[in-house]
């Protein structure tokens, strides 16, 4: 028996014992702690469909279960940029769900639980003899929250239900129902109904709320919306939300509990069951442990590869909770925030964090999960031309962003000049790991392409003929002037894959020769004077300067001009640079450290910042944090986590599959499923004594594998073997049939 069988033993002894909601399978992803969460940001549990999100706190005589829609927003085009005006906006809170319970004695054997498996939160504990236990989950499918109660005994249920809107919104109370909306400043319209279904018992309207007495079980199913839409030409203004909300909760009201949970359950896996990772066994006793003790005993040194997994997952699980289709992209708390002024307005940041949102979507397949960046990019690029014709000149082409968005096309503080070009990366890697081609013709080519031409206007020659980024900034540091590294090398990066798309799209041969032109006189990556890669064009980089921002080693990653195989002396550089600037005050700099160690192919590395980033960027429920606002929860750590992961595993970007390119001695042995390599592959993996046993390497579109292997090995597909041998450069090129697995072991 491993150990997540284990596990999943002693939550089926434990879900009998308290006479639970169903089983729990064996082998699930589960945190949980022994208490009710009080901070927030360290305790709650997040659940999420990617538009509806909400926070469990689990107290056992006063439940609150917050809630959010991805588009409360106030605020608007904010045409000045100004950060600090009303225009900018925040990202609200909609309000909470408040249950009391009638007093009874202490409860025992309390936990409060996180299955990700499943996306079902449970709480669990004994009062009085009685066993009670609550599940709740977001459905995708269905569009709203459920909240099911239920005890060993009948008619255990007495207390109240109050639905408060985060605007001190007039509740109106029905007959089983709470109902508030309001219009914000901006002139959103936004709704939300609760309806509440018990067994047994009574219901019945008093006061702001709904008094229950003697239930065995309560229902209780949520619906919320606004009246965003996506759509600038309609000033991001659709219908009044309530209609829909009305059907929404009323459709799921009507439906069986157990049919709302299995349907949700089977959406969710269809996504979350893609990927399984094993890179470890942790101690049975550690792993029983809620989750802030295993935390503290990775402070104190212990490993728990265990953890190291489940953090992993948690990254795919909060993508999934927070970006679906045809919902707003992830901001810097994914969905899930309750207070109406979060750190830096809980916006879309440019510089980085936006961005290592998405790090996971592709590699740790998801990549449907990636489409709502690619929507609101799209769908603000009228404001965002406008802003930048206001700023750089009406005869500009193109556009870019200032550091920071909302979903109105409104931007604040200053203008992050490589901005739009980074998010055409992720355009381009859309394509790159999917091969739709309409995609890359009707959404990516006509973006990256747009970006190219506020270069081609922007770009400064040098006397001698190179080309500079004027007036750029490495971001949040240093001063401003030509040539920053950061900006030199997302621009070359922009030129590079743009001339690949119209390479695969085989379209504009002239306008490409020009962009390649322009790509080979872009003032390229410089080693300084302690060995390092520069920050700026002079340098002038402080070894003693350990600054969060490690922008300039874009090249390296998400970028792919600097490679340990294909310009080791600028790898070296890398390595200096990032030696001297430490692990970091926040955890998205400490994700994005465990990517760059990986893309050095330092396993050992990028693992020291994994424990680090365990040990100090981690609270107990996971949720990643940064120092220096308060501890502020953001999401981009745990998502730049999960990227790193992957990253160590398995890369691609540098024109072959490099198959465990960074494992540390820490995984000697263990196995993953379902990574995501560019060219429409997926790959499986076991590796023992650290050495790779086997792969299979599943092909999606066909065409050609290029794997990167150094040493023959026998490849076997539909029954026949047979042995692929290396070129001069170690790379195998695999011939492969589209829907077929390539299984690849050592000679
Ligand atoms: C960037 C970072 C900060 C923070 C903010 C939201 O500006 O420098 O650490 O993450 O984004």
């Amino acid at each position: 028996m491993n150990r997540k069988q284990l596990l999943g033993t002693t939550c089926l002894l434990a879900t009998a014992l308290l006479g639970g909601i169903g089983p729990l399978a064996r082998g699930e992803d589960i945190l949980w702690l022994a208490k009710p969460a009080v901070d927030w940001r360290k305790e709650v549990f997040p659940l999420g469909n990617g538009r509806l999100g909400c926070t469990i706190f689990g107290g056992v005589e006063k439940e609150q279960i917050q809630f959010n829609v991805d588009s409360l927003w106030t605020g608007d085009e904010n045409p000045d940029g100004d950060y600090g005006s009303p225009g900018m906006g925040y990202y609200q809170n909609f309000g909470n769900i408040f249950i009391e319970l009638d007093a009874g004695a202490a409860a025992t054997k309390y936990r409060r639980e996180l299955n990700l498996s499943r996306a079902v939160s449970r709480v669990a504990y004994q009062q009085d003899g009685v066993e009670f236990v609550r599940e709740t989950f977001c459905s995708h499918p269905d569009q709203v929250m459920v909240s099911r109660m239920t005890a060993s005994a009948k008619g255990k249920y007495s207390g109240r239900i109050r639905l408060d809107g985060g605007h001190e919104e007039k509740t109106s109370v029905g007959k089983n129902r709470l109902v508030f909306t309001g219009t914000l400043p901006n002139g959103m319209e936004y709704e939300a109904q609760l309806i509440v279904a018990v067994d047994g018992g009574k219901i019945k309207p008093e006061g702001d709320a709904l008094v229950f007495s003697g239930c065995d079980s309560l229902t209780i199913t949520l619906a919320a919306g606004t009246s965003y839409v996506m759509d600038y030409k309609k000033s991001w203004k659709g219908a009044n939300p309530h209609a829909l909300v009305t059907k929404q909760v009323d459709l799921a009201a009507k439906q069986a509990y157990s049919k709302l949970l299995t349907t949700h359950v089977e959406d969710h896996q269809s996504l979350y069951s893609r990927v399984a990772i094993e890179l470890g066994t942790t101690g049975d006793s550690q792993l029983a442990a809620p989750i802030n003790e295993r935390l503290k005993a990775v402070r104190e040194g212990k490993s728990d590869p265990d953890l190291e997994e489940l953090l992993f997952l948690y990254g795919r699980y909060l993508l999934i909770g927070s970006s679906r289709p045809g919902t707003l992209p992830g901001n810097l708390q994914g969905i899930w925030n309750h207070v109406n002024m979060a750190p830096w307005h809980a916006d879309y940041h440019s510089n980085i964090n936006l961005q290592m949102n998405y790090w996971p979507a592709e590699t740790a397949n998801l990549a449907e999960c990636h489409k709502p960046l690619f929507d609101l990019l799209t769908a603000s690029l009228e404001p965002f031309r406008k802003a930048t014709r206001k700023s750089f000149g009406e005869d500009v082409r193109g556009f870019t962003v200032r550091t920071s968005h909302n979903p109105f096309g409104g931007m604040g503080w200053r203008w992050n000049l490589p901005g739009s070009a980074w998010y055409a990366r992720h355009y381009w890697e859309h394509y790159e790991f999917g091969r739709n081609r309409q995609f890359l013709e009707t959404v990516a080519y006509p973006y990256l392409k747009e970006v190219c031409h506020y270069w081609e206007d922007r770009l400064k020659e040098l006397p001698d003929g190179r080309l500079v980024v004027p007036d750029g900034w490495s971001p949040e540091h240093g001063p401003v002037e030509d040539g920053v590294s950061y900006d030199q090398q997302i621009v070359w990066d922009l030129l590079n894959n743009t001339i690949e798309a119209a390479g695969e799209l085989g379209v504009d041969a002239d306008y490409s020769e020009k962009l390649a032109s322009m790509r080979d006189k872009v003032v390229g990556p410089k080693i300084g004077k302690w060995g390092q890669l520069q920050e700026w064009m002079e340098d002038k980089d402080d070894p003693n300067d350990t600054h969060r921002h490690v922008s300039h080693m874009y090249a390296l990653n998400p970028g792919r001009q600097i490679s340990p195989l294909k310009t080791p002396k600028l790898a070296e550089a890398a390595r200096v640079s990032i030696n001297a600037r430490g692990d970091g005050r926040t955890g998205w700099s400490h994700a994005w450290k465990i990517n760059i160690w990986a893309r050095l192919h330092d396993g050992n590395r990028a693992y020291k910042v994994v424990t680090g980033m365990m040990s100090r960027h981690c609270y107990d429920n996971l949720f990643d944090c940064i120092f220096h606002m308060r501890g502020a929860f953001q999401i981009d750590g745990n998502l730049g986590y999960t990227a790193g992961i992957a990253e160590m595993l398995l890369q691609s970007h540098a024109g072959a599959v490099h198959l465990l390119p960074a494992l540390p001695d820490a995984w000697p042995s263990g196995s993953v499923k379902g990574l995501r390599a560019r060219g429409g592959f997926v790959v499986d993996m076991q590796w023992q004594g650290r050495k790779l046993t086997r792969a299979t390497i599943r092909s999606t579109k066909g065409g050609v594998c290029r794997l990167h292997a150094g040493v023959p090995v026998v490849v076997t597909c539909v029954g026949r073997a047979f042995t692929a041998e290396p070129g001069k450069d170690g790379v195998i090129a695999l011939e492969t049939t589209k829907g077929q697995d390539y299984v690849i072991e050592a000679k």
